[in-house]
């Protein structure tokens, strides 16, 4: 087996981890005023996002419910959005009449959320919002509508809080930038 070094292959740190936990703070203090008296659920998508949900619902300060649903569109090792969908977990519970936020750790091609949007949408939500923490506008083919931002990157590869290459990476504590020799081979 090849060993990865993970800081290595990052080329630049694009957000610190205190650039991350000062926005996620800010953006649950958001969503905590935007749904105050409401009965807000919060629909995290696997596993990328799993870091961000689980600090943004400990900086929300009104009561929520969680779900998780887990999709792939990233198909094998690639740095591509296949395009195709799957659901590999759905959610747990109804969503009938509640207002739900989707949790995601980036948007790019807005294939998947353009999917998700629409398969949620179908379980009759009273409200459906998103919430990113990363949207890369300059890679996107369809038009979503974003809510919450955490922060808009230019067209790299990133990886780290979450974000993997290969499934790797999603332990860095910083979203860094993945040097290209290390996808092109
Ligand atoms: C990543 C990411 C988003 C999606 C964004 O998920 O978590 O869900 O791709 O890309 P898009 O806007 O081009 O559709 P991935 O399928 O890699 O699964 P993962 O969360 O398990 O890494
Ligand atoms: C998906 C994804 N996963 C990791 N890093 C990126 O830059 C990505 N864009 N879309």
């Amino acid at each position: 087996m090849t060993s990865v070094d993970m800081e290595a292959d990052v080329a630049e740190v694009l957000l610190s981890e205190d650039e991350i936990r000062a926005k996620v703070l800010e953006l649950g203090r958001q969503i905590s005023d935007d749904y105050a008296g409401r009965q807000l659920t919060l629909v995290s998508v696997l596993k990328g996002s799993l870091p961000f949900m689980a600090d943004l619902m400990r900086s929300i300060t009104i009561p929520v419910r969680i779900d998780l649903m887990e999709v792939s569109s990233y198909g094998g090792i690639t740095t591509e959005s296949s395009g195709l969908v799957r659901i590999l977990k759905d959610l747990s519970s109804s969503i009938e009449g509640s207002d739900v936020l989707l949790v995601e750790d980036i948007i790019d091609t807005g294939l998947t959320l353009n999917y998700l949007l629409r398969y949620l949408r179908g379980k009759n939500p009273a409200s459906l919002r998103i919430c990113t923490l990363l949207d890369k506008p300059a890679r996107r083919l369809v038009e979503i509508p974003v809510d919450y931002i955490g922060f808009t990157i230019p067209d790299r590869f990133v990886v780290g809080y979450g974000l993997d290459y290969g499934e790797l990476y999603r332990n860095l504590r910083f979203v860094g930038v993945l040097r290209p020799e290390v996808y092109s081979g």
